[in-house]
C-alpha cells in the first residue's frame, strides 16, 4: 500500500508525467494505479448484462432461419444465440455461458461432429427428433434433457413430420477464454448408432448401477434425463418441503457431482403466491421458460416472461422470482466452475428489492 501510495504522489507533481505514460506504453506496460479500482472492485461488476428474448419474437425468426438457411457440411447447425449486449458484439449470454435456439425441420440433419466444450439440448417444442451421443441415440421430447459432453460425436436427426426447436446450453465462452477449443467433424454425416435410449436402459433405477462397471468417467454417464423423471421428482419434492420454490438439480448418478463439469443444470418450479427471497450468488444464470407465466426482478429491473422466453442474469444481481401461474424453469448456471475454484458465494439480501423498472422487449 505505501509504494502505491508514494507513486501516486509521484504522479500529481512530476511535469513529465504524461511522458511517462507513453513511454510505458511504447513498452507495453500498463501502470496499475490507473486501474486499480476497475480491476479489484469491492464486488463484481459484470459485463453481462440482465435481459430477455421473448418466445414470440424468437421463434417467427427461428422459423423464417428454417426457409432461408439449409443445413449441411458448412452451415452445420441453424442456430440463434442469444447474444447478450452488454458483451461487445460477442454472440455470448454471459460471459461464461452460451445460450441458443436451435431449429430442426422434418427430414433433416444435423451432421456429426464433436468439441471440447460441452452441450446440453433441452427440447422445448417437437417431436420425433434424436440426438445420437457417441452412438448412444436418445430420443428428445419437450423437457427433456439431452448431454453431449465434451468431445463425444452427436448428430441430431429430425425423422418426423414436424420441427423440432431446442435451447442449447454450451460453456463456449468459458472453453474458449482458456484457449481449449478443439473441433472435429465427423467423417459421416451420421455416425454409427449402436443402440436407442443405451444410457437410460443403463440407468434405468435410482441408486442402481451395473456391476463391475469402470469407475465414474469424467462427465455423466446418463445422457438423456427425461422430463417425466423431473416432473415427477419436482412433484414429490414440493410435496415434502412446499412453499414458493423448488429446485432440482441435473447430476451425475454415480458422483451425485454436476451432469456436465463445467455448467449447472437445474429445474426449478415456482408456484403463485409471492416473491421468493432475494438472492445474490456469484456467477451468471441462463434461464429457459418451459411453462407458465411470471416474473423475475434483476438488480430492481422487472422482466415478464412466459412459456418459451429466455432471461440471464449476471453475477451478483439481486434476483427474486414470482410466479403468476405454476411455472417451470430450466436454468444453466456457471456456479460449479466457481465452486470447484473456491469462489461461490451466495446471499439473502432481507428486504423484496424495489422495482425500478421494467425490461422493454419492444424495443
Ligand atoms: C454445436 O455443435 C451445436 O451440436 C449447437 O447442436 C450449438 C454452438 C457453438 C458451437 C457448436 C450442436 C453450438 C455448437
Amino acid at each position: 500500500m505505501g509504494s502505491m501510495l508514494e507513486v501516486s504522489e509521484v504522479h500529481t507533481v512530476e511535469v513529465g508525467y504524461d511522458e511517462f505514460c507513453g513511454a510505458l506504453a511504447a513498452r507495453d506496460l500498463k501502470p496499475l494505479w490507473r486501474m486499480a479500482r476497475q480491476l479489484m472492485p469491492e464486488t463484481p461488476l459484470p459485463t453481462t448484462r440482465p435481459w430477455l428474448w421473448k418466445w414470440d419474437q424468437v421463434l417467427p425468426l427461428a422459423k423464417r432461419a428454417g426457409e432461408i438457411v439449409t443445413i449441411e457440411r458448412g452451415g452445420d447447425r441453424r442456430v440463434l444465440a442469444f447474444a447478450n449486449p452488454g458483451l461487445n458484439g460477442l454472440p455470448y449470454t454471459s460471459t461464461t455461458l452460451w445460450g441458443a435456439i436451435q431449429y430442426l425441420g422434418p427430414g433433416e440433419n444435423a451432421p456429426a461432429h464433436r468439441h471440447t466444450p460441452s452441450a446440453v439440448r433441452f427440447v422445448m417444442t417437437g417431436h420425433g427428433v434424436s440426438t445420437t451421443v457417441d452412438g448412444d441415440e436418445c430420443e428428445m421430447e419437450p423437457g427433456d434433457l439431452i448431454l453431449t459432453p465434451n468431445w463425444n460425436w452427436h448428430d441430431h436427426n429430425n425423422r418426423g413430420d414436424e420441427p423440432m426447436v431446442w435451447f442449447d446450453g454450451l460453456d463456449l465462452p468459458l472453453v474458449s477464454s482458456l484457449e481449449a477449443v478443439f473441433f472435429e467433424n465427423h467423417p459421416r454425416d451420421r455416425q454409427a448408432v449402436e443402440g436407442r435410449n443405451l444410457s437410460q436402459q443403463r440407468f434405468a433405477a435410482v441408486g442402481l448401477r451395473e456391476a463391475g462397471a469402470e469407475s465414474p468417467p469424467a462427465h455423466s454417464p446418463l445422457l438423456r434425463y427425461r422430463w417425466t423423471e423431473t416432473d415427477r421428482a419436482l412433484a414429490s419434492l414440493h410435496r415434502l418441503r412446499g412453499g414458493l420454490a423448488v429446485s432440482l438439480e441435473f447430476v451425475n448418478p454415480l458422483t451425485g457431482g454436476p451432469a456436465v463439469a463445467t455448467f449447472g443444470n437445474e429445474m426449478h418450479r415456482l408456484f403463485p403466491g409471492g416473491r421468493t427471497p432475494t438472492r445474490r450468488k456469484t456467477g451468471s444464470s441462463v434461464y429457459v421458460v418451459f411453462r407458465g407465466a411470471g416474473r423475475t426482478v434483476v438488480d430492481g429491473m422487472e422482466m415478464r416472461w412466459g412459456a418459451g422466453d429466455v432471461f440471464v442474469t449476471p453475477s451478483w444481481s439481486a434476483v427474486d422470482h414470482e410466479a403468476f401461474q405454476v411455472s417451470d424453469l430450466f436454468a444453466i448456471t456457471d456456479a460449479p466452475v466457481l465452486r470447484a475454484l473456491h469462489l461461490y458465494r451466495e446471499e439473502e439480501t432481507g428486504e423484496p428489492q424495489p422495482i425500478t423498472g421494467t425490461f422493454d422487449p419492444g424495443r
